[in-house]
Protein backbone atom coordinates (compact mmCIF):
# COMPACT_ATOMS: atom_id res chain seq x y z
CA UNK A 1 0.00 0.00 0.00
CA UNK A 2 1.19 3.21 -0.64
CA UNK A 3 0.20 4.48 2.80
CA UNK A 4 0.53 7.54 4.36
CA UNK A 5 2.08 6.53 7.62
CA UNK A 6 0.02 4.87 10.08
CA UNK A 7 0.97 6.51 13.65
CA UNK A 8 -0.72 4.08 15.78
CA UNK A 9 -1.04 0.57 14.45
CA UNK A 10 -4.69 -0.59 14.75
CA UNK A 11 -5.24 -4.13 16.13
CA UNK A 12 -5.02 -6.58 13.79
CA UNK A 13 -8.22 -8.07 12.15
CA UNK A 14 -8.96 -11.63 12.56
CA UNK A 15 -8.67 -12.21 8.83
CA UNK A 16 -5.86 -10.25 7.19
CA UNK A 17 -7.14 -8.19 4.50
CA UNK A 18 -5.53 -9.50 1.38
CA UNK A 19 -5.00 -7.81 -1.86
CA UNK A 20 -5.94 -8.92 -5.23
CA UNK A 21 -4.10 -9.97 -7.51
CA UNK A 22 -3.24 -7.61 -10.31
CA UNK A 23 -6.10 -8.59 -12.68
CA UNK A 24 -6.49 -7.83 -16.20
CA UNK A 25 -10.18 -6.85 -17.39
CA UNK A 26 -11.81 -10.73 -17.82
CA UNK A 27 -15.43 -11.08 -19.30
CA UNK A 28 -18.11 -11.46 -16.97
CA UNK A 29 -20.29 -14.85 -17.13
CA UNK A 30 -22.59 -16.81 -15.16
CA UNK A 31 -25.21 -15.78 -12.46
CA UNK A 32 -23.30 -12.53 -11.61
CA UNK A 33 -23.92 -11.16 -15.59
CA UNK A 34 -27.03 -13.31 -15.54
CA UNK A 35 -28.23 -11.40 -12.71
CA UNK A 36 -26.93 -8.04 -13.91
CA UNK A 37 -28.88 -8.37 -17.22
CA UNK A 38 -31.66 -9.66 -15.46
CA UNK A 39 -31.84 -6.29 -13.06
CA UNK A 40 -31.04 -3.94 -16.37
CA UNK A 41 -27.59 -2.94 -15.94
CA UNK A 42 -26.52 -2.35 -18.95
CA UNK A 43 -22.77 -1.13 -19.59
CA UNK A 44 -23.58 2.16 -18.36
CA UNK A 45 -26.07 1.34 -15.87
CA UNK A 46 -26.37 2.56 -12.47
CA UNK A 47 -24.46 -0.03 -11.23
CA UNK A 48 -21.92 -1.01 -14.44
CA UNK A 49 -20.19 -3.80 -12.88
CA UNK A 50 -16.90 -2.81 -13.38
CA UNK A 51 -14.51 -5.12 -15.00
CA UNK A 52 -12.97 -7.17 -12.01
CA UNK A 53 -16.30 -8.13 -10.44
CA UNK A 54 -17.11 -10.52 -7.53
CA UNK A 55 -19.66 -12.05 -5.73
CA UNK A 56 -20.17 -14.34 -2.87
CA UNK A 57 -23.02 -16.94 -2.58
CA UNK A 58 -24.01 -17.99 0.68
CA UNK A 59 -27.61 -20.05 1.14
CA UNK A 60 -29.88 -18.25 -1.09
CA UNK A 61 -28.49 -15.28 -1.24
CA UNK A 62 -26.16 -13.21 -3.56
CA UNK A 63 -23.77 -11.13 -2.94
CA UNK A 64 -22.84 -9.36 -5.84
CA UNK A 65 -19.45 -6.88 -5.99
CA UNK A 66 -19.19 -5.85 -2.82
CA UNK A 67 -17.45 -2.67 -3.32
CA UNK A 68 -15.62 0.68 -1.83
CA UNK A 69 -14.71 3.28 -4.08
CA UNK A 70 -11.10 4.63 -2.94
CA UNK A 71 -12.02 7.29 -0.52
CA UNK A 72 -9.61 10.21 -0.53
CA UNK A 73 -6.41 9.81 1.54
CA UNK A 74 -6.56 10.44 4.92
CA UNK A 75 -10.74 10.39 5.24
CA UNK A 76 -12.03 8.95 8.18
CA UNK A 77 -15.14 7.52 6.38
CA UNK A 78 -16.13 5.80 3.31
CA UNK A 79 -19.06 3.95 2.01
CA UNK A 80 -19.49 0.66 0.60
CA UNK A 81 -21.65 -0.91 -1.94
CA UNK A 82 -23.14 -3.85 -3.41
CA UNK A 83 -26.21 -6.01 -4.84
CA UNK A 84 -28.17 -8.66 -2.36
CA UNK A 85 -30.11 -10.57 -4.00
CA UNK A 86 -32.64 -12.90 -2.23
CA UNK A 87 -33.24 -16.13 -3.96
CA UNK A 88 -34.75 -17.75 -1.91
CA UNK A 89 -38.81 -17.83 -0.95
CA UNK A 90 -38.27 -16.11 2.80
CA UNK A 91 -37.83 -12.61 3.44
CA UNK A 92 -34.80 -12.08 5.03
CA UNK A 93 -33.41 -9.10 7.43
CA UNK A 94 -29.92 -7.23 7.10
CA UNK A 95 -29.13 -6.34 10.77
CA UNK A 96 -25.76 -5.54 11.09
CA UNK A 97 -22.21 -5.20 9.33
CA UNK A 98 -19.17 -5.94 11.04
CA UNK A 99 -15.55 -5.04 9.67
CA UNK A 100 -11.96 -4.26 11.16
CA UNK A 101 -11.42 -1.05 8.19
CA UNK A 102 -13.76 0.65 10.46
CA UNK A 103 -14.87 1.10 14.11
CA UNK A 104 -18.40 1.34 13.02
CA UNK A 105 -20.17 0.18 10.19
CA UNK A 106 -24.00 0.71 9.41
CA UNK A 107 -26.35 0.59 6.63
CA UNK A 108 -27.65 4.06 5.54
CA UNK A 109 -30.35 4.84 3.71
CA UNK A 110 -30.22 8.44 1.73
CA UNK A 111 -33.37 11.08 1.35
CA UNK A 112 -33.55 14.33 0.00
CA UNK A 113 -34.39 17.36 2.22
CA UNK A 114 -35.50 19.85 -0.69
CA UNK A 115 -32.28 20.06 -2.15
CA UNK A 116 -30.38 18.64 0.88
CA UNK A 117 -29.53 14.88 0.70
CA UNK A 118 -29.69 13.10 3.97
CA UNK A 119 -28.82 10.11 5.55
CA UNK A 120 -29.89 8.27 8.25
CA UNK A 121 -29.06 4.62 9.64
CA UNK A 122 -31.42 1.24 8.47
CA UNK A 123 -30.94 -0.66 11.34
CA UNK A 124 -32.73 -3.26 9.92
CA UNK A 125 -32.91 -3.69 5.74
CA UNK A 126 -35.87 -6.19 4.98
CA UNK A 127 -34.43 -7.87 1.95
CA UNK A 128 -37.79 -9.36 0.09
CA UNK A 129 -37.94 -13.11 -1.14
CA UNK A 130 -37.15 -13.27 -4.73
CA UNK A 131 -35.66 -9.11 -4.85
CA UNK A 132 -32.64 -7.80 -4.92
CA UNK A 133 -32.06 -4.90 -2.66
CA UNK A 134 -29.18 -2.48 -4.67
CA UNK A 135 -26.70 -0.72 -2.15
CA UNK A 136 -25.41 2.27 -4.55
CA UNK A 137 -24.54 5.47 -5.01
CA UNK A 138 -27.31 8.35 -3.67
CA UNK A 139 -29.38 5.14 -2.08
CA UNK A 140 -28.87 3.02 0.59
CA UNK A 141 -25.03 2.60 1.06
CA UNK A 142 -22.70 1.09 3.75
CA UNK A 143 -20.81 3.75 6.20
CA UNK A 144 -18.29 2.87 7.23
CA UNK A 145 -17.14 5.23 10.29
CA UNK A 146 -13.48 5.40 11.44
CA UNK A 147 -11.93 4.02 8.99
CA UNK A 148 -8.58 1.75 11.04
CA UNK A 149 -6.40 1.80 8.47
CA UNK A 150 -5.47 3.07 5.08
CA UNK A 151 -6.85 1.42 1.90
CA UNK A 152 -5.38 0.96 -1.94
CA UNK A 153 -7.07 0.36 -5.04
CA UNK A 154 -7.82 -3.78 -5.08
CA UNK A 155 -7.42 -4.65 -1.88
CA UNK A 156 -9.78 -7.00 -0.57
CA UNK A 157 -11.44 -5.80 2.88
CA UNK A 158 -13.21 -8.88 4.94
CA UNK A 159 -16.72 -8.05 6.27
CA UNK A 160 -19.55 -9.70 7.89
CA UNK A 161 -23.02 -9.26 7.07
CA UNK A 162 -25.39 -10.03 10.09
CA UNK A 163 -28.93 -11.60 8.87
CA UNK A 164 -31.75 -12.05 11.00
CA UNK A 165 -32.51 -15.90 9.47
CA UNK A 166 -29.03 -16.46 7.09
CA UNK A 167 -26.71 -15.40 10.30
CA UNK A 168 -23.60 -14.36 9.71
CA UNK A 169 -22.35 -14.16 5.57
CA UNK A 170 -18.71 -13.31 5.18
CA UNK A 171 -18.23 -11.24 1.89
CA UNK A 172 -15.05 -9.20 0.75
CA UNK A 173 -15.15 -5.49 -0.19
CA UNK A 174 -12.70 -4.84 -3.53
CA UNK A 175 -11.90 -1.70 -3.12
CA UNK A 176 -12.69 0.01 -6.50
CA UNK A 177 -10.74 3.49 -7.97
CA UNK A 178 -12.30 6.44 -6.78
CA UNK A 179 -15.32 7.62 -7.66
CA UNK A 180 -15.97 11.08 -8.70
CA UNK A 181 -19.66 12.08 -7.96
CA UNK A 182 -21.94 10.89 -5.57
CA UNK A 183 -19.55 8.91 -2.78
CA UNK A 184 -17.81 11.94 -2.11
CA UNK A 185 -20.65 13.28 -0.35
CA UNK A 186 -20.19 10.95 2.34
CA UNK A 187 -17.31 12.22 3.19
CA UNK A 188 -18.61 15.62 4.90
CA UNK A 189 -21.60 13.36 6.74
CA UNK A 190 -20.18 12.80 10.46
CA UNK A 191 -20.95 11.19 13.69
CU1 LIG B 1 -23.99 7.62 4.97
Amino acid sequence: MTAAPTPSRPSRPSRPIRRARARGPHRLNGPVLGLALALGFGAAGPLALPAAAHEITAGSFEIIHPMIPLPPRGAKTAAGYMAIANEGDTPDTLVGIETAIARRAEVHGTQMDGTVAKMQAVPRLEIPAGETVLLEPGGLHVMLMGLTGPLAEGDMIPATLVFDRAGRVEIEFMVDPADGGGAMDHMSHGN
